[in-house]
């Protein structure tokens, strides 16, 4: 990575909780730089590239103050988060208290005064950073959930920016929206943007709703007149628009990936080091009680042990990514994972031959791209999702138009991949039916309805998602 002189006059400013490169302390006391390429960095990377482009986050690591340093033409300013803040804002209000409460208080949302109080002050710290970073006029593009009172901090410190936010998670339901104590201070801190993404339109009246309804209230400052109009609210003398940009991956991309020899090979490969069964089932997912991992392997263990699907036949693999590994409830959950796939296993596998393959470790993208490959049943069940991306990296691989994808309704990417086997995953006899109508399926049918969502994902991807956006603030 080359370090050159960062610049403070960016016209284009991402700011995220994390950078897009990860600080990584060495035995030896020293320190270097890991790129950690997501799909966010990817689709932004052109846009930022043309322009003067800078990224504000937190470079992974506590307690570290590093100066801002450019990689190639890209700036990269750090923000400092002591063990506190990762404590109080990160894993506290963001992960325990937002994180449940947006994805439908499926775990119980923990209200804590001084996580609140953390969050304000990192979004602050966030909301100067960027303040600094920006040039006269700038576009600025938050992103989530982490930041939902920056639009508004840095507003108020640089009226000349245009500010974008996108929120990657459900925005809830009023019902639930309500309970949270410090509900009309984040309402108005995310209109102090210019546009407000979600990904659904339903994430959009929602927050539309909301802000007529809590923003011109009194909280701890001074109340503004607010009025809505279909797409907009008005802040005083400003237009706030919502709008929904369901995000995508780099489809071509991926399909490229899945077509390369190697990674046909090693397809191929994963099926014979699982035996060679008739069909391969697998699941994908962060380890996160929100994704419904407990929910497919009961339906899965309940097909085992009524003797509709064969344990010899049909095996599954779960790849389970280590995530928010000190919240109680993740602890809890991974336990909970664990106990059920070694139960499954106890009463159907033999030496040998597990019924269920379980990692709980991060594997490298091509190695994901040939799990893809090698799966005949693609199982997607959580019980909210924004949007869910790992459905639509499993259709971007079938380039074959082999394979079954299941989903939840409740994941953004339902909307537009009508062509999966959709499952309500509360419901344990649905996730059952769709997964033996998977395995029995005419595969014309499988085709055809692998072929429509297809269309979809390489038509809408992520930079489609990135342009959309943009396109809407006015800044390309
Ligand atoms: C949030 C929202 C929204 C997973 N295991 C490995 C691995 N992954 C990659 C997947 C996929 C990504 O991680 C997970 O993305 P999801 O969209 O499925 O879920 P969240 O992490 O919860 O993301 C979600 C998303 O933001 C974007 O807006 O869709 O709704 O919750 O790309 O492939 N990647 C590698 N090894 C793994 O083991 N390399």
């Amino acid at each position: 990575m080359a370090a050159q002189r960062p610049t403070n006059e960016a016209d284009f400013v991402v700011v995220a909780n994390r950078l897009p490169v990860d600080l990584e302390r060495l035995p030896d006391g020293t320190q270097r730089w890991k790129s950690s390429p997501g799909g966010l960095v990817a689709a932004l990377e052109p846009f930022l590239r043309t322009r003067r482009g800078a990224w504000v986050g937190w470079p992974g690591v506590p307690d570290v103050e590093v100066e801002a340093f450019a990689d190639d033409d890209l700036t990269l300013f750090p923000v400092t988060l002591t063990a506190r803040d990762i404590t109080q804002y990160y894993e506290g209000f963001s992960n325990a208290t937002l994180w449940p409460l947006y994805h439908d208080v499926v775990a119980t949302p923990v209200f804590d005064r001084s996580w609140w109080e953390c969050y304000v002050a990192v979004n602050e710290r966030f909301a100067a950073a960027t303040a600094k970073v920006a040039g006269q006029g700038a576009t600025v593009w938050v992103q989530d959930y982490q930041l939902q009172l920056v639009p508004q901090l840095l507003r108020e410190q640089r009226p000349d920016l245009r500010i974008g936010f996108f929120l990657h998670i459900p925005f809830p339901p009023t019902e639930l929206f309500m309970q949270l104590p410090w509900r009309t201070e984040l309402v108005r801190g995310l209109l102090g943007a210019d546009l407000v993404g979600f990904q659904l339109p339903r994430g959009a009246q929602n927050f539309l709703y909301l802000a007529h309804r809590l923003a011109g209230m009194p909280a701890s400052k001074s109340a503004v007149g607010v009025r809505t109009r279909p797409g907009i609210v008005e802040v005083g003398d400003r237009n706030v628009r919502a709008g929904a940009f369901p995000i995508s991956i780099d489809s071509a991309h991926l399909d490229e990936t899945a077509r390369s020899d190697r990674v046909r090979k090693r397809a191929a490969e994963i099926r014979d080091e699982l035996g060679n069964p008739s069909k391969v089932v697998l699941g994908v997912d962060r380890l996160d009680y929100t994704k419904g991992i407990d929910l497919r392997l009961h339906a899965l263990y309940e097909l085992y042990a009524e003797g509709h699907v064969d344990p010899e036949d049909v095996v599954m693999v779960q790849l389970a990514t280590p995530s928010r590994e000190r919240i109680e409830h993740y602890k809890q959950m991974r336990a909970d994972i664990e106990q059920a796939v070694g139960r499954i296993n106890g009463e159907y596998g033999r030496v040998g031959h597990p019924a269920v393959h379980y990692l709980h470790k991060s594997i490298p993208r091509e190695e994901l791209a040939a799990f893809f490959l090698a799966a005949d049943v693609m199982l997607v069940t959580p019980v909210r999702d924004g949007m869910n991306l790992v459905a639509k990296e499993y259709v971007a691989c079938r380039h074959d138009l082999g394979g079954s994808l299941v989903l939840s309704e409740f994941a953004g990417a339902a909307a537009e991949l009508t062509s999966a086997l959709l499952v309500n995953p509360h419901n344990v006899d649905a996730i059952k039916n769709a997964i033996y109508y998977a395995i029995t399926l005419d595969p014309n049918e499988g085709q055809k309805r692998m072929r429509t969502m297809r269309k979809q994902v390489m038509q809408h991807d992520v930079d489609h998602w990135a342009r959309s956006f943009l396109e809407a603030l006015g800044a390309v």
